[in-house]
């Protein structure tokens, strides 16, 4: 709403200024020029969060387990040490608005919104351009019974 606002108080601010002139009312191209939503901001960065089984029995992880990331970033899930693992984005949890973009951005595993299984040395990236701002919670589908948890939070 606030953004229309504006687009047609400057294509009023232009009519009144170029109608004046000779006559000849401008008001059309500044408003389209005006309509073209910016580009999504990203840095472009690459987060890697590694997926790693620990020494200790049943101990799986994601190293780091919290990270802080920008709109635009790619996260890439590497499978480091243990047996497989996948990510699973946890439906209940994602902010306002994300269900689109992670169904359409996260695909290949046994539900909806997460990987296929990820073995040692492979990897899988998720890019985060258009993602929704907020703390999108993950798990490992085959380990979540053991704890193996994260979060990814958008700026
Ligand atoms: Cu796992």
């Amino acid at each position: 709403m606030r953004f229309s606002a504006m687009v047609a108080g400057a294509a009023l601010f232009v009519a009144a200024c170029g109608g004046s002139k000779d006559g000849a009312p401008k008001a059309e191209a500044p408003s389209t020029a005006a309509a073209t939503p910016p580009a999504a901001a990203g840095t472009g960065n690459t987060v890697t969060i590694e997926m790693v089984t620990g020494t200790a029995a049943n101990t799986f992880k994601f190293v780091p387990e919290n990270v802080i990331i920008k709109a635009g970033d790619v996260v890439v899930f590497k499978g480091v040490t243990g047996s497989a693992h996948d990510v699973a984005f946890d439906k209940d949890s994602i902010p306002p608005g994300a269900a689109a973009f992670l169904t359409a951005a996260v695909k290949g595993g046994p539900q909806d919104m997460s990987t296929e299984m990820i073995s040692d040395g492979s990897s899988v990236s998720v890019s985060f351009a258009g993602a929704p701002a907020g703390k999108y919670k993950i798990y490992c589908i085959p380990h979540l019974a053991m704890g193996m948890k994260g979060s990814i939070t958008v700026q």
